[in-house]
């Protein structure tokens, strides 16, 4: 298939705020990347990447316009919920100037709401993991077979919208090629707050066992846990660091050190083979030890973050964390005792937060004292028991693109589910910015 062009696209965030666009934060499109590199080494398609992130546009003309001019036959936009608008209307536009082409979503919001998510000018949306699926539609549309088997597949069928079954997942990542980052100026994806010069990112495993109310993890991945080997991700790395040249790595898992050995054995590698790299990850509190302490710091752990999410045991309780005031505490005086900088994060506007719970959540980050300390607004992404708690209480429209592009965290409140209004959580917000060093860590 090396004539049949396959175009990845990554929308851009138009969003009025975000605090990584204040900072000049550019992170690398890791799924499309991954997607690209999985159909070019097993369908030999030709594929290209186009990321709004680093492409200046100023109209969805513009964009149609750029991914046009790549001549593709499929064009695969991933998609974020507050992003969603946009991928729609730059759709709708590349039908409009090239009517021949197959248009396919796929990512965290087409997943979650599948049922909606097929707007006139999208041909296909795939939900959940997406290099098997994506390579059997393209093989499948290729060879003039109708799709309509194809699992993890979403179809129109007249006004109906056909949800196929799903497949397993994956059963061993390490099968998996590396990313396409070939096909990407890497020039481009820096990070001023946390690394001098340009970073990449590594998954080492895909979803997470918990279930907390607020997290879009278990739409995609199905509390299914799947890791890659020491082996592998080592290998990964070793490639990244001597022929990327790149030595600054952000690990994206959900929670890294959910296998707490095999998260100590990756680092011990990272030590043993003197990489020399700067990374971070994001750990459950609950997860740490000595040792793990240790080893991340040893291996260039430049921070690890955190999810704290409220201050108040009740509300804890209720979002599903399953950890304590007291785990929190723990982990934080062991971090700052190894010198390893930590980063906490912290959600206002939770079900049943009043304006107690939520100064016992600002007092818990001043207590906590972290490195660095970011709070973001509850923001109910489809998929997730907060949306279903939003949905229950008649506040979705899972049409509506003004709410898709509010669920944000930052400086607006799409739908709110605590006991206070939207104005005074953007003030909370606000409040917390100017009192504690803050950051986007994701
Ligand atoms: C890195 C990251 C970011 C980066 C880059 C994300 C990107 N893709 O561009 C940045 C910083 C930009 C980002 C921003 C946000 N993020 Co984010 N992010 C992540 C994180 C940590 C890793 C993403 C990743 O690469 N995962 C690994 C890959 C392999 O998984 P994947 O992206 O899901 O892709 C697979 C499938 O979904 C599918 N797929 C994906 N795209 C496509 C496209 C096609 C065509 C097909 C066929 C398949 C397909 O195939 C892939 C491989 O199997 C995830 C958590 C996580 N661990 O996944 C959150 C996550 C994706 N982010 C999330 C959120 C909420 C956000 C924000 C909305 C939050 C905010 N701060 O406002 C913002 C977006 C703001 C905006 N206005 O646009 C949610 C998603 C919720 C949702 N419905 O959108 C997640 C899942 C976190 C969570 N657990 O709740 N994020
Ligand atoms: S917030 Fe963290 S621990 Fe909770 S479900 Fe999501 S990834 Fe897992």
């Amino acid at each position: 298939m090396a004539d049949t062009k396959v175009v990845f696209v990554r929308p851009p965030n138009l969003q009025k705020s975000g605090q990584w666009k204040k900072q000049g934060v550019i992170r690398c499109p890791l799924n499309i990347a991954l997607l690209a590199s999985f159909v070019r080494e097993r369908g030999h398609y030709d594929c290209v990447l186009v990321d709004f992130e680093t492409t200046e546009v100023s109209s969805v003309t513009d964009m149609a316009e750029i991914v046009l001019a790549e001549s593709p036959r499929y064009i695969c936009i991933t998609t974020l919920t507050p992003r969603y608008p946009t991928a729609v209307r730059m759709a709708q536009e590349i039908k409009r100037l090239d009517p021949a082409v197959t248009i396919i979503v796929g990512g965290p919001h087409v997943t979650g709401s599948a049922q909606t998510a097929l707007y006139d000018g999208i041909s296909f949306g795939i939900i959940g993991e997406g290099e098997e699926a994506l390579l059997e539609l393209l093989d499948t549309l290729e060879s003039g077979r109708g799709p309509s088997n194809v699992e993890n597949l979403i179809y129109k069928d007249g006004d109906a919208t056909r949800i196929n079954n799903m497949r397993p997942y994956i059963k061993n990542l390490d099968e998996l090629p590396f990313p396409a980052w070939d096909l990407m100026d890497l020039d481009d994806y820096v990070d001023p707050a946390y690394f001098k010069g340009r970073h990449l990112a590594v998954f080492s495993g895909r979803g997470c066992p918990y279930d907390c109310t607020f997290c879009a993890s278990r739409v995609t991945w199905r509390r299914k846990l799947r890791l890659r080997s020491v082996e592998n991700v080592t290998d990964e790395i070793r490639h990244i660091v001597n022929v990327l040249g790149v030595r600054n790595l952000m690990f994206w898992d959900d929670t890294f050190a959910a296998d707490k050995k095999r998260a100590t054995a990756i680092c011990n590698r990272i030590i043993e083979e003197k990489l020399d790299i700067s990374y971070t990850v994001q750990i459950r509190a609950d997860a740490f030890s000595d040792e793990l302490i240790e080893a991340l710091r040893d291996s260039g752990c430049a921070f690890a973050a955190i999810g704290v999410e409220s201050g108040n045991e009740e509300i804890l309780e209720k979002i599903g964390k399953r950890e304590t005031k007291s785990q929190f505490r723990d982990a934080v005086r062991a971090m700052k005792q190894a010198n390893l900088p930590v980063i906490a994060s912290y959600i206002i506007g939770l079900p049943g937060d009043t304006h107690e719970t939520i100064k016992e959540t600002m007092e818990f980050a001043l207590e906590l004292d972290a490195d660095q300390s970011k709070f973001m607004i509850l923001a109910p992404y489809p998929g997730t028991r907060v949306y279903d708690i939003a949905v229950q209480r008649g506040l979705v429209d899972p049409t509506s693109f003004e709410q898709m592009e509010d669920l944000n965290y930052y400086d607006s409140v799409a739908i709110n589910l605590s006991e206070v209004s939207d104005e005074d959580l953007i003030a909370y917000q606000d409040q917390a910015y100017e009192q504690y060093d803050t950051v986007n860590a994701k």
